[in-house]
């Protein structure tokens, strides 16, 4: 077949859609995707000829199960979960599990298919998945959540493995939740294994892994700046979330020498026009995680600061932003608005914040904008160093794992070079993150025939 009889982007966007109904979040990720490879495939017969996008695009498998817990009040709920299976080609599946009322299996595909390009990215040998639950964690006891993890996990043990599939935390679980569901998973099967990361450090965790995917945001936004002989030194930022990503990726915009200027939750965004310290991010931490509290609660701790309900923070001025709250948290016209107000980078600590009209948005202007595939790959990267260090039994130091960090975020930036760089200055991110990812899986599926 010569490659101009092959489908066209339109018509591989129409069986996309025809295939997937009621899953836009996965439509809209397989078309950010598309939009590039379509352009890097186009003499590539090779590609065609074995059907790598098609391929890559349709989930290894999905596995959808019921969740049966009982509340403090003895009533009986009914959840449901799943684990997407994306893509094994370069290594065993890996990615998150998010506890939220808005996961479905629109989404979860979505977080699968982007993280088979992430974890290629960050050099490492990791396949793409997601799972997770419409639970609602909100308002639940620990013994709730507890109760919850466990039954999810008796499911979700059959599925997984050290060597097959290594979920981790993502929106909704963090270390306490990774806890129950490792202790349920050794206790149904015997097994002492790496079998989940993101675990705590006195039963196989890492270190700096809860620190890993803001602290890695950011650095890629240094790395940006630095390849046009900037750096963060007094930049006004502007932040989304106030969970694990963004409150560490305001710490380190403060250790760079930034001003983390905002912070939300789903209930509206707090702005700061002081700049919050190390001091009001901690306070900020202990509030969302260990007491459960709003963000609104910081302007009576702190004063000088306001709180707008119900919106989100990009119209404030910055000199750069971080979505890290959620999906298409940052529309097109969020997006004109930060480059009227002379934003100049946008690096993505959540997993497609920004929505395609943004992503336009964003390239017309020419501004820099780092895609949370390559930007937010710093967590998963130090997962796979959990991963090492499992199984060769031993412990990195913190400085060993935070220079490790360093060089998987500054090669992550030279792999979007390759494919990205447009000349003049100006570095296509996007397309040098999909190019870059996509290759290193696509030819490992070719090495293995039609599998
Ligand atoms: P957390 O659960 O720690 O925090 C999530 C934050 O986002 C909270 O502030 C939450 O507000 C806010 N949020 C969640 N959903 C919505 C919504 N629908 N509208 C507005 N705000 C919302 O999650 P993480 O910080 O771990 O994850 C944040 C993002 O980063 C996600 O996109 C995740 O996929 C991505 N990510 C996470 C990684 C990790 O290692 N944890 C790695 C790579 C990417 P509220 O408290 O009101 O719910
Ligand atoms: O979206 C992500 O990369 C994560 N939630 C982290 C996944 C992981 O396996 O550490």
């Amino acid at each position: 077949m010569a490659v101009s009889d092959h489908v066209d982007f339109n018509g591989f966007m129409e069986g996309v859609k025809r295939r997937n109904p009621y899953q836009p979040e996965f439509v809209q990720a397989v078309q950010e995707v598309a939009e590039d490879i379509f352009d890097f495939i186009g003499d590539k017969e090779e590609y065609h000829e074995q059907q790598i996008l098609r391929r890559v695009a349709e989930p290894d498998r999905v596995v959808s199960f019921r969740v049966c817990w009982e509340d403090d009040q003895g009533n009986i709920r009914v959840q449901r979960g799943w684990r997407v299976q994306n893509n094994n080609a370069i290594g065993p599946y890996k990615g998150g599990i998010r506890f939220h009322p808005s996961v479905t299996e629109s989404v979860l595909k979505f977080l699968a298919f982007e993280q088979t390009f992430k974890n290629a990215l960050t050099g490492l040998p990791m396949g793409g998945g997601k799972g997770g639950s419409n639970f609602n964690p909100k308002g639940k006891s620990v013994r709730e959540i507890m109760r919850f993890c466990q039954s999810f996990m008796t499911e979700l043990y059959r599925h997984i493995g050290a060597d097959v599939d290594v979920p981790a935390g993502d929106i909704g679980v963090g270390g306490r939740e990774i806890g129950f569901m490792f202790g349920q998973y050794k206790r149904i099967t015997g097994h002492f294994t790496g079998v989940l990361t993101g675990k705590g450090l006195e039963y196989g965790g890492s270190l700096i892994r809860p620190e890993a995917t803001g602290y890695g945001a950011v650095y890629f936004l240094a790395n940006m700046l630095a390849a046009r002989d900037m750096n963060l030194e007094g930049k006004i930022t502007v932040i989304s979330g106030s969970g694990n990503v963004a409150t560490h990726a305001a710490e380190k915009i403060v250790h760079l020498g930034g001003k983390p200027v905002t912070l939300s939750d789903s209930g509206g965004f707090i702005h700061d026009p002081e700049g919050l310290t190390l001091e009001k991010i901690d306070w900020v931490k202990a509030h969302k995680t260990h007491r459960r509290g709003r963000i609104q609660d910081y302007v009576e701790q702190f004063k000088g600061a306001r709180f707008h309900e119900g919106k989100t923070p990009w119209h404030v001025p910055c000199d750069v932003a971080l979505p890290c709250a959620t999906q298409n948290e940052l529309l097109g016209d969020d997006a004109r608005a930060l480059v009227a107000n002379g934003c100049i980078a946008v690096s993505e600590g959540a997993n497609m914040p920004c929505d395609l009209d943004a992503v336009h948005a964003f390239k017309a202007a020419k501004i820099m904008f780092a895609p949370g595939k390559a930007a937010n790959a710093g967590g998963v990267a130090v997962s796979g160093l959990e991963m090492s260090q499992n199984s060769a039994r031993r412990s990195w130091s913190e400085g060993e794992l935070q220079q490790m960090l360093k060089d998987i975020m500054h090669g992550i930036h030279q792999r979007c070079l390759t494919y990205g760089d447009r000349g003049g200055g100006y570095v296509d991110y996007v397309k040098g993150a999909n190019i870059s990812g996509f290759k290193k899986v696509a030819d490992a599926m070719l090495a293995f025939g039609v599998v």
